[in-house]
This record gives structure tokens, sequence and C-alpha cells, in this order.
């Protein structure tokens, strides 16, 4: 988006914002030199940032209350997208120094600060204003369109390079912006989106902005969606909370909103769950990874929350509230506007501007402190849930415990003896194998590499962790005894850094009952040991289920699909080969064992991560209440598009 002059800026200030008030600071070349400086990356986060920019610039349009309808269109060849609104149009009149369009600035010129060093905040994206002079100079072509004055518009670029001027290309009613644009395959080794990272975007934008109606046309797929959150963040919360699958334990959701400089928008319900669940947003950028606004919320639920307790003495002799008791069940969004956000972390998924726990804490206590006093029966109810939470703590406590002291790192570790552990002491090169059964135990305890693959058999059926608290979990022996192994402790005694393993690899045999079991084991992680997910520490091992044997060479496919490609790619049809299926894991040989599923150079491993919260948190909760067949299905489709391979 435009930067704004200082002399100029002060006058456009009534919403005059014409040519004159974009100042001009660079050429594009930079960007397409080093397109990671502006964009993060050009792997798949890169390339749909040109997507967010672009979005952005009609959503800010939104937000200030020009427009109300947003297109995002993916076209039929994956890899063009246009994005349109219907806003007041860009201007198209000329700069008075620079005789060229604003439009044709706008997307020619490099603007560093952007809207930040204005009183206006941008809204999303993951860029922080380097807008669509980037998008433009990484696009082998973009034309954007724009109606504005009973006319339309049309400028066409390539590579950033304007192909002739500004065109008036006709009559036309209303206002709005098209922007159509598609990536530079020398600049993007992939160019095609991703429909659903994009539709997810989108409906989180339409939460994120009440009223706005975002509609998404994904031509490759035929489908054709709207969204729009007349309630903007409650909706979400709903849908959070009903896609977890729990119940709220009171009716209305707390609700805040406060814009003070900065803006805070927050909602959020006690629920059944035995977890807490935040979604935060900064500026419209998911911040998985939490940070300052994240701190200032929690404090002020505790401190409201035991401010009440205390001053109706409501808390049960004997029973102490933690600030863990106080938050469980809690599931909450919280939506932040700030001029100057400072990102932090791997990812950059963490928010560090310090001034802003303080000011989300002062917005946020007074303000559910009033609630609950005046809501008298919901306070109670989220009491009596706080009191049971930490009753159901004190129970759990004692069987973490009882783990967690077998696995103190001082002292002598009681480490399950189903466990054939590595021997090398070099954590960052250690795996644990979790194998289903004792014969693949066997193959796999021979076949390994001793020196750095630890191998656990885990006997028969896992128990269905959802919707169990962690006290009736740590009962099952099989877990327990994976817990053990994992060395990192469990709830409230979970410590990443005792992880024993640089990486857990669950491998299953290739038919339902093991895809079953991953199932199973996956769901344990992701609701009881999520941190090790979250941290990309959990992976699939995919063994082969055909061995195709062709004169003297071997090749192994992992499916179906993957033996008519072998067969296709050798010209041959199954008569002309060898094909032996393999029943499971224990019926290789330790060898054939280690070469295609356990050696580091020749196997096959998906990484399990979380790509889309809402989703994963859907799909797991629904299907694990059903029927094997499905759970099988869940895995086949979903391990690989939640996945990186080849590690
Ligand atoms: C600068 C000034 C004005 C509008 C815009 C930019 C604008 C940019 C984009 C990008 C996508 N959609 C957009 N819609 C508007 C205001 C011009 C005026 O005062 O009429």
């Amino acid at each position: 988006m435009p930067r704004e002059n200082d002399s100029e800026a002060k006058r456009a200030k009534g919403g005059e914002y014409t040519a004159a008030n974009i100042q001009v600071l660079e050429g594009l070349e930079p960007v397409r030199k080093r397109p990671g400086m502006y964009i993060g990356g050009v792997s798949s986060a890169g390339l749909h940032h040109l997507v967010w920019e672009i979005l952005d610039n009609s959503i800010d349009e939104a937000m200030n209350g020009h427009a109300k309808d947003i297109t995002v269109t993916l076209h039929k060849d994956g890899s063009s997208l246009t994005v349109s609104d219907d806003g007041r149009g860009i201007p198209v009149d000329k700069h008075p120094t620079h005789k060229k369009s604003a439009l044709e600035i706008i997307f020619t010129t490099l603007h560093a600060g952007g809207k930040f060093e204005g009183e206006n905040y941008k809204t999303s994206g993951g860029l922080h204003g380097v807008g669509a002079s980037v998008v433009n100079a990484l696009s082998t072509k973009l034309i954007a369109t724009v109606k504005r004055d009973g006319a339309e518009w049309q400028m066409e670029f390539r590579r950033g390079l304007a192909q002739g001027g500004l065109k008036k290309v006709g009559a036309a009613r209303g206002s709005g912006t098209t922007v159509f644009f598609q990536p530079d395959p020398s600049i993007f080794p992939r160019t095609e989106f991703e429909a659903s990272i994009i539709r997810e975007r989108l409906e989180v934008a339409s939460f994120l902005h009440r009223g706005v109606k975002i509609r998404f046309v994904d031509e490759p797929h035929r489908k054709d969606e709207v969204f729009k959150a007349e309630q903007g963040i409650v909706d979400y919360l709903k849908k959070i909370i009903e896609s977890r699958g729990h119940k709220p334990i009171h009716d209305a959701p707390f609700t805040l909103v406060k814009e003070n400089g900065a803006k805070v928008e927050v909602t959020f319900q006690w629920t059944e769950s035995t977890d807490e669940h935040v979604r935060s947003y900064v500026n419209g950028i998911p911040t998985g990874s939490g940070g300052t606004h994240e701190m200032g919320l929690r404090s002020a639920i505790g401190k409201a929350v035991r401010n009440y307790v205390e001053t109706h003495e409501l808390a049960p002799r004997g029973v102490t509230l933690t600030a863990e008791d106080i938050r469980e069940g809690f599931v909450s969004v919280l939506s932040v506007y700030l001029a100057e956000p400072q990102f932090q972390g791997q990812t950059k998924d963490r928010l560090n501007n310090p001034e802003i726990q303080a000011y989300v804490d002062s917005a946020v206590r007074p303000a559910l402190e009033q609630w609950l006093n005046s809501n008298r029966s919901v306070a109670e109810q989220i009491v009596a849930r706080i009191v049971l939470a930490a009753r159901a703590r004190e129970a759990s406590r004692a069987a973490s415990a009882a783990i967690s002291r077998k696995t103190a790192t001082s002292g002598r570790l009681t480490l399950p003896g189903k466990l054939s552990d590595c021997s090398s002491n070099l954590r960052e090169k250690t795996e644990l194998f979790i194998v289903e059964g004792d014969s693949a135990g066997g193959s796999a305890k021979q076949g390994r590499d001793r020196e750095h693959q630890a191998v656990l058999p885990l006997r028969g059926k896992v128990l269905n962790t959802e919707s169990v608290v962690l006290a009736k979990v740590l009962e099952n022996k099989e877990l327990a005894d994976l817990v053990v192994a994992l060395g990192c402790g469990i709830g409230k005694d979970f410590d990443i850094s005792r992880l024993r393993y640089a990486r857990v690899i669950l491998l299953a045999d290739a038919d339902s009952d093991g895809h079953h079991i991953t199932t199973l084991l996956l769901t344990f992680f992701y609701r009881h040991l999520h941190e090790l997910v979250k941290q990309g520490k959990v992976y699939v091992g995919v063994p082969p289920l055909y061995r195709i044997d062709v004169a003297k060479e071997t090749f192994w496919a992992v499916d179906e699909d993957d033996k008519a490609r072998i067969l296709k790619k050798l010209g041959k049809d199954e008569t002309k080969v060898d094909i032996t299926r393999f029943k499971g894991l224990g019926e290789m040989m330790p060898k054939v064992l280690w070469e295609t599923t356990l050696s580091p150079k020749s196997r096959r491993l998906l990484r399990v991560e979380i790509a889309d919260a809402l989703q994963t948190d859907k799909i797991i909760n629904q299907l694990m209440g059903k029927d094997p067949s499905e759970r099988f299905q869940f895995i086949m489709e979903h391990a690989e598009d939640a996945v990186d391979i080849d590690v």
C-alpha cells in the first residue's frame, strides 16, 4: 500500500487521498533479485504471500468502510488468480510531479514502511506493507482494472514492467478494483496455489472482518463459496467450539472491542473440554505461537476470575485454583491491530511488542470482572467448572507424577522393558520407532541402526484418547510406557527439552488395522502431547505394500497407485513381473525392512503437521467416533496433505 508523504498526508487526512500522497521510493529490481527478502521465501508460503498481499489491499478498503464484497477467483490453471472488490477503485489521476497515475505508482514502486508509519494500521498479510508492487515484480503478468468516475481503466504489466500506459477501456457503473496476476515460474519452483490454504485464509478473514462478504471461486475444483460472518469473531468462536465437539458451559460468550491507539477484539467462552484453546491474530495474521497479546489475555482472565472467586468466597476449603484450572475448557478468539507489530520466533508467528500485554490485560480485566458480577448465574457455572478442573488436576497429578518419577533425568531411568533403546547419546541423531505388535517389533529390532534407532513395540489396541482426561489416559499401560520412553513427561510435567529422541516415528502395517493404530496414536499425540506435533517431532513411516521384481531389479510400492505408476514407468504389465504383497511389517526380512522403511537414505517419512487447526480438530473429533474404515481414509488422504515428505 502507498506510503504517505508527511505534509501531503496531513492534507489527505479527511479521506481525500489522491496521487499526490504517494511517495515514490525505488524500482522493483531488488525484489526480483532477492524475492526472499520481500516475501520470506519462494516456497509455498512465499507463493501464497502474493495472494495475501493483494487480498489485504481489498480488505483494507473494506475495513475502512468503502468495500463490502470481495471475490477471489483461483483460475482453472491453478497458477493464476484474481482478487476484486467493490471499493473506491485505485486512483487513476496523474501524480503532479511524477506524471504517472497513482495506479502505476502503486504497482511499480517499492513502499518501504507502508501504512505502518501513519495512523492507519495494515489489516492482514504476512509481509507488513510491501504491497502490490512486490506481487507485480514477481508475476509474469498482472492486470489491474479499476472502475471509477463512470469509466473502466486498465493497465497491464509483465514482470513488473508496464506494457503501455493506463487505458480507458470503456464506460462503467459503480466502482472497484480488480487485480489479476500470474506468479513467475522463473522465481517460484511451483506456481500452483493450494485452494485449501486460500479457502482457510478467506474464511478466517471473513470472521475477523465482520460483515465483509468474501467469495471464493475455486475453478480447479469447481467450487464456489461465500464467507460472511454477521457476528465476526463470535461466529468464529462458535464454529471452533462446534468443530472441536465441545459443549459450552454457559450461554453467551464474553465479547469486547476496545480501540485506543491499538485495537483489541476478543471473545471467549468456557466449555466442557479439558484443554484451553486460544486462536490469536495480529493485524489479521495468525499468531500460532502466541505472544504478548495472548499473555495479556491470560493474565487478565486469571486475575479477574480469581478476584471474583475471592470476593464472593467461592473456593471450597482445601482446593487451590491455579491459572491452568481457571483456563481449562477456555476457548477464545483474540484479534489485535497495531501500528508496528514485531514478530519473533522461528516461524515469525509470535507477537513480541511488550506494550501490548498491559494493553490487552487492562482492557479485558475490568470488563470481565464487570461481566461476571452482572451475570451471576453464568459466573457460578464458570467457577464450578474451574473447581472441578482443580479437583481433576489433583487426581491427574498423582498419575502423571508417577510417570515423571520414572522419567526424571537425574538418577536411574526406569525405561519400559519392551523398549529396545539406541546406544548413541547424540540426541539430535536418534529416533524412536513406535511399531505395532511384537513380530513387527522383532523385525524392526533386528533391521534397525542400533546406534541411532530405538524401537518400542505396542501390543494390541491403543486406547482412544479423544475426550479422555489425562489421569485415565495414563492408566493405559501402552501409553504410559510410551510416555516413559519419550522422557518428556506429560500434562503439567511436560518438558520438551527432556524428549529423548530427535524424532518419533509411528510405524504400522499398510493395512486398515495399521491405519487405525496410527490414527489412535496421532489422536493421543494431538490431544495430550500437542507440543511434539506442533514442533514437528512426530512422523509417520510409510512401509511398502508391494515388492516388484523385474529381471534383477527390485522396486517397492507403498500402495496401488504407486504400484501402477511404477509399472507404467517400466512399461510392463502385471503379468510380466513378479509382485509380492506384504501382509505386514512382521513378515519382512529385517534387511528388507531396513532398506525400504528404516534407512534414512531410502525410506519415505511423512511429517505430521497441523496445517489447518480448524480442519484437524474437526476431522479428529468426527473420526474418533466412527468405524475403522473411515479412519483409514483419513490417514491415507490427510497424512499426505498434512505433511512434509522426505526428511
Ligand atoms: C489509494 C487511494 C484510494 C483507494 C485505494 C488506494 C485503493 C486501493 C486498492 C487496492 C485494492 N483495492 C483498492 N481499493 C482502493 C482512495 C481514492 C479515493 O479517495 O477515491
